[in-house]
């Protein structure tokens, strides 16, 4: 083992109270203070690691209440980075129990002699950084006091219990229990009238054990959960064949899937498969005893759609039906308030099956809530309990209570860390904190920690960690911190994330929401383990985005920035299409491009389904044109919108733009026309605008024919359709008619100009180039013709046009010219709004169920219509898809600049 850079000695402080000198203290004796030990040691860091507790095992050392065991699989709970030690321990059980885990984690120190750097039975009551001195100095409640370079915190994300929060819970005169804070000596239940308050993990996995033990065991549930059985027994062999058949492998896809266990990501949603199929898929995860699993392998819709997710909770619902005889016992267990998933799920060993001994009795707490805690026993609003034992599973303080313990902790200039995270807690990465130096997290909040297998995210983060101290000493820095910019810049994507799934959407420990007066919102990261390690690394291979680093004898480095700018899913998108090196569109001619595209779209969800959909021709100007109508499955007539597809006036059809044109169909209610308008280079301009006005002045023609509401007809169009819904406004203006009341505009090509800023800044890279917009320009139209209002309607008269919602997204080359037409449309008059929307790219809102944070602007575009239309708005959010529900508030999407 290499020398430690700084010994680790003693020294004499001038309150004549013993310092520990050291170069890195750890907080927590668990599998993250373990691990880091271990690095940290072999890194040739001087450490000393800190725990209350008189052993290792952090949580695994604390709750000890019977059936306490992991609920992640152990041939995936278990630590990765050496494969001898993997080999060296056979866990016995497919989930093993908290004395099989803490056995674990004691021969993990043994093996590694970590011991001896650890100082058990102390407790770090306070935390300050020294300015002057650049160290931190912790005062413990035993022992030497310590001062070290590093200060971090391993002290878990379930560590601090919460109070139970009941009048009179000091009057009971019986015996007391948490399961957070078991006893160490063995608990006799036998024979005594035990209550047991709390159904989550901790109550769902001790309730069955209990029940076996006493006479009498009386639930109090506030809220029901879902729980699905574990099956234990042995390691499935399935899973250990794929562990010992590629064990790195299998380690890696770990690290790099979503919830830091190998299960592949699904692709079918749920309205594409059947009843029965979905059926089937639910029983096989059932069986298969896995919360991973049935989190993730049903159907691709069910952590982030409300209505893909009520069908897993319907079938979750008919099980509890199934194995509780009494119905309303049953009905009292059935979670109905939060989506699955939403909330911790359990994994239980029959724990519905309890309820149905005559020993156990359920009391709902929504109907009769506890009133008190007397001396005897319980009161709620109806009865009363006689009672011997009440156990509190009442759950933890999450995230932030352990943190939150060392209290205060100071950083610079005197802050106290409890007043920097007074609205909620504030990190970069869920490592780091701004205005603490040195300072770090491991699985803090704000990284996926609790969304994933501990033990991956662990090994992940404390590895970055000592990276980043390695390489601050190998070039002379001796303080990192993050930038306000960047911690801000992370807590805009954190929201960013949490708009993409539902667990915003319950009243749980994640979002604080258990504690009263907690500061709410959700804490840890929902993007994912993989994106999230991808981003980390992102950050050391940029420069050490968003960190500050000083050293005696090297100049400050600043590499100030946000690390992610772009919407969650927009980034995943951009990444996976960069991995698959797909030819440029322009390199392939006008024919290859159209091949590819229609190969690219023949791979996307194909829409949700709407009432009808008709094909037919419309009479343009040189013969017929096709055309696609998506018909709402709600009684008509309905106001019908022209829709003119993207592609640069080269590729696409009027099929090509299906889900959005399915999905706006089904969001306002209103017929969607699709126009097969004609395409360059065979048709140059000014065909498509043409082909786009004859069409828009037929179907305004044929409206009743076509099931529409006659009248006034509205436009609609994405990238060059926009151009020509654009253009057409002005031309029925100028031609007199048809009547338009409305004009959608969709990231809408305006001006031939190409020396906008968004031009300059997103000319590459997302998705839609500057090199393919040229190539567009120039099948389209010659040079001479560029300033004709047919295809810039910038430079036409633009008094007089009707209303416009205009669409850009910040990361799309023609951004600014789509925000100039708004602004020059505004100058004329003409009522016009704008979504300026953050994150997203030219493809963003076409890519409907890939990018899920483009719902909240669909939506915006459809009550847009309404409102053009002269429709209620409030219909148009029944009628769409359930989806609406899952929009997150406008201001999600807010102004780019
Ligand atoms: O805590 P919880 P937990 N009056 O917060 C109820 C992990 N874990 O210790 O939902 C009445 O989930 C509360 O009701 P409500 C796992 O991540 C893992 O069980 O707030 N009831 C709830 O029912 C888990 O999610 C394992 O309405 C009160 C319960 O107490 C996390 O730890 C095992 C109340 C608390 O449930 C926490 O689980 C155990 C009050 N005043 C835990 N206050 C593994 O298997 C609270 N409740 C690895």
């Amino acid at each position: 083992m290499p020398e430690a850079t700084v010994a680790t000695r003693a020294s004499e402080a001038t309150s004549g109270r013993t310092v520990q000198q050291v170069d890195v203290a750890v907080v927590g004796a668990g599998f993250a203070g373990l691990y880091l030990l271990h690095r940290l040691r072999k890194a040739g860091f001087a450490t000393v690691v800190l725990d209350e507790a008189n052993d290792v095992g952090g949580t695994w050392y604390w709750n000890r209440y019977p059936g306490a065991r992991c609920d992640i699989q152990t041939v995936d709970y278990s630590y990765t980075f050496d494969p001898e030690l993997e080999s060296a321990w056979t866990w016995s059980e497919k989930y093993a129990t908290q004395p099989e885990i803490l056995r674990y984690l004691g021969f993990v120190a043994d093996r590694y002699d970590l011991r001896r750097d650890i100082r058990f039975g102390t407790r770090v009551k306070e935390a300050t950084w020294d300015e002057a001195a650049e160290r931190w100095l912790l005062a413990t409640d035993n022992g030497a006091n310590v001062s070290c370079r590093f200060y971090i915190m391993a002290t878990g994300c379930l560590s601090a219990p919460k109070p139970p929060e009941i009048a009179g819970v000091g009057d009971f005169r019986g015996e007391v229990y948490f399961t957070g804070r078991w006893p160490h000596q063995e608990v006799n239940l036998v024979g005594k009238r035990v209550a047991v308050i709390g159904t989550g993990s901790s109550g769902i996995q001790a309730i069955p054990l209990i029940a076996e033990q006493a006479a009498h065991l009386t639930v109090f549930q506030r809220t029901p959960n879902f729980a699905l059985p574990a099956h234990n027994g042995p390691a499935p062999s399935d899973r250990v064949a794929m562990l010992e058949g590629n064990r790195a492998g299998y380690r890696e896809q770990a690290r790099w899937s979503l919830a830091g266990v190998p299960w592949p990501q699904q692709t079918a949603v749920s309205w594409q498969l059947s009843d029965a199929e979905r059926r089937e898929r639910f029983e096989k995860a059932w069986a298969t005893g896995d919360l991973v699993c049935i989190l993730t392998q049903l159907w691709a819709d069910q952590g982030v759609d409300v209505d893909g997710n009520a069908l897993v909770a319907q079938l979750i619902r008919e099980k509890i039906r199934a194995i509780v005889t009494d119905p309303e016992t049953a009905a009292a267990l059935s979670p109905y308030d939060h989506p699955f998933g939403a909330k911790r799920p359990c994994l239980d060993t029959n724990y519905y099956a309890t309820y149905n001994r005559p020993n156990v009795t359920l009391v709902n707490l929504r109907q009769e809530p506890i009133k008190a805690i007397t001396a005897f026993g319980i009161t709620t609003s109806k009865r009363s309990f006689d009672l011997d034992v009440i156990v509190f599973a009442t759950g933890f303080d999450a995230m932030t209570g352990a943190i939150m313990a060392v209290h205060p902790i100071t950083g610079r200039g005197g802050k106290p860390l409890s007043s920097v995270w007074a609205e909620g807690p504030q990190t970069y990465l869920g490592l780091t904190v701004a205005g603490f130096p040195n300072l770090f997290m491991i699985t803090g909040p704000g990284s996926p920690s609790v969304l994933s297998n501990m033990i991956v995210s662990i090994e992940q983060h404390a590895d970055w960690v000592v990276d980043r101290l390695t390489a601050m000493r190998e070039a002379g820095f001796t303080t990192i911190e993050a930038t306000e910019r960047a911690q801000a810049g992370w807590a805009q994507h954190m929201a960013d994330c949490s708009t993409l799934t539902l667990h915003r959407l319950a009243n749980t420990w994640y979002t604080g929401a258990n504690v009263p007066g907690k500061a709410q919102g959700v804490m840890p990261y929902t993007g994912g383990v993989g994106p999230y390690r991808a981003i980390c690394n992102e950050v050391a291979s940029r420069g050490l985005l968003g960190f500050k680093l000083t050293g005696p004898n090297v100049p400050e480095q600043c590499n100030d920035g946000e690390i992610v700018r772009l919407q969650p899913d927009v980034r995943l998108v951009l990444n996976m299409l960069a991995d698959m090196k797909l030819p440029e569109i322009e390199s392939l001619g006008a024919a290859g491009a159209r091949a590819f595209v229609t190969m690219f779209n023949a791979g996307r969800p194909a829409g949700r389904p709407v009432g009808e959909v008709v094909d037919g021709t419309l009479p343009g100007t040189d013969g017929p044109l096709r055309y696609r109508l998506y018909r709402p499955a709600t009684a008509g007539p309905h106001p019908i919108v022209v829709y003119f597809h993207g592609g640069g006036w080269v590729l696409g059809d009027e099929q090509s733009d299906e889900p959005f044109c399915r999905d706006m169909c089904r969001r306002s209610g209103m017929i969607f026309v699709s126009v097969g308008y004609r395409h360059a280079p065979e048709h140059r301009f000014p065909t498509a605008a043409e082909d786009g006005y004859a069409a828009t002045r037929w179907v305004a023609e044929h409206a009743a024919e076509l099931g529409g509401t006659p009248g006034p007809v509205l436009v609609a169009g994405w990238s060059a359709g926009a151009n020509i819904a654009a253009v057409t406004c002005q031309l029925a203006r100028d031609r007199g008619g048809p009547p338009i009341a409305g004009q959608l505009l969709l990231c809408p090509v305006t001006d031939a100009t190409f020396d906008r800023r968004s031009y300059i800044d997103n000319a590459t890279g997302y998705f839609l180039t500057r090199p393919l917009m040229y190539w567009f320009w120039d099948l389209y139209c010659s040079p001479a013709d560029r300033t004709d209002p047919r295809v810039s309607p910038l430079r036409g008269k633009l008094e007089g046009l009707p209303p416009a919602f205009v669409v850009t997204c910040e990361f799309d080359p023609l951004r600014d010219e789509g925000v100039a037409y708004a602004e020059a449309l505004r100058v004329a008059g003409v009522p016009v709004e704008q979504l300026k929307a953050r994150g997203h790219i030219h493809t963003s809102f076409t890519m409907v169920d890939v990018v899920i944070t483009g719902v909240a602007g669909r939506a915006r575009m459809a009550d847009a219509l309404r409102r053009f239309a002269g429709l209620p708005q409030d219909m148009g959010k029944r009628e769409g898809a359930g989806s609406d529900r899952n929009a997150s508030p406008p201001e999600a999407i807010a102004a780019a600049e």
